[in-house]
């Protein structure tokens, strides 16, 4: 457990319960960890949202003080690792609006980056290592340059390395989730061309991402996703069928963050211009002038 000095920062929603919100101008968090962690196996992960393009420090710990150098930092280049002159470039995977997972891995020796659960570009090997000074967050651990807007929340500093079993799991307690396969459609089954038919599905999103919903008429007509719709809440939608035919209607979802569910299992609809069934019954004869019943 580490001491955190909050600077300036403020709480907000996070991936779990609240997270730290940093206004890049001069939030920081300052901790209590000094010793230097890259002699010996260590490995930082958390999660990240909204930081801007470019190179940024994340979370780092200083090497030398005067003139500055870093040890090792996170979020530099372009949200990348960066260990005493060795670099794996981050390709800027958190600026997009939506939570990812980051962090790195050295056993002593080699050091590797994991973003949203897999390895990210090459390992590397740097030379030289050694922190001084505390571990600080989105800042330079100067203090002083540096700052980092953005959102942070599950920062873990460990003292061993994570194997990627261990990363993945890291990474699967918060992952996004893809909404369920929506419902059968439901509505009528039987209709004639020309008439709008009214049908309904719905689907969950577990995270709770808004719903979009593409549906297939089997009619070659336009595919267009609708929404957003909020989980669980009920899709209705209606259709006409200008041709005589059998069709099997179908449905996909997905949420905000563009995760597709499976197609729905089909509804089959039978579409026919039937000549009205007469179903007659009644007196093969009469008499004039008096009514009779079928
Ligand atoms: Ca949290
Ligand atoms: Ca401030
Ligand atoms: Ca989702």
């Amino acid at each position: 457990i580490l001491d955190l000095s909050i600077n300036g920062a403020s709480w907000t929603t996070g991936v779990s319960g609240t997270a730290l919100d940093f206004d890049g101008i001069n939030d920081y968090v300052n901790t209590s960890l000094t010793q230097s962690l890259s002699s010996n196996a260590f490995s930082v992960f958390l999660w990240a949202k909204d930081i801007p393009n470019g190179n940024k420090y994340i979370i780092s710990q200083a090497y030398i003080f005067s003139p500055f150098t870093s040890d090792w930092l996170l979020g530099n280049p372009n949200h990348g690792l960066w260990f005493n002159d060795e670099k794996i470039d981050g390709n800027n995977q958190l600026s997009d609006g939506n939570w990812h997972h980051i962090g790195f891995i050295f056993d002593g020796i080699e050091a590797k980056l994991y973003i949203d659960g897999a390895q990210h570009n090459s390992s590397i090997i740097p030379p030289e290592v050694g922190g001084i000074g505390p571990v600080v967050f989105m800042t330079r651990a100067d203090l002083t340059t540096g700052f980092v807007s953005g959102t942070i929340d599950e920062i873990y500093i460990y003292n061993h390395v994570l194997n990627p079993i261990e990363i993945q799991n890291l990474y699967q307690q918060y992952a996004p989730t893809t909404p369920s396969t929506p419902s059968t459609p439901s509505g009528p089954t039987t209709g004639k061309p020309g008439i709008n038919y009214e049908y309904n599905t719905t689907s969950i999103d577990i995270d709770e991402d808004n719903i979009y919903y593409l549906w297939d008429w089997d009619d070659g007509s336009d595919f267009i996703w609708l929404g957003p719709y909020s989980s669980g809440e009920i899709c209705t939608r209606s259709h006409t069928w200008t041709v005589e035919g059998t069709y099997n209607v179908k449905v996909k979802a997905k949420d905000q963050i563009g995760l597709e569910s499976n197609w729905s299992n089909p509804l089959t609809v039978e579409i026919i211009m039937k000549p009205p069934i007469a179903d007659a019954n009644g007196p093969y004869y009469g008499t004039t002038d008096d009514s009779v019943h079928f």
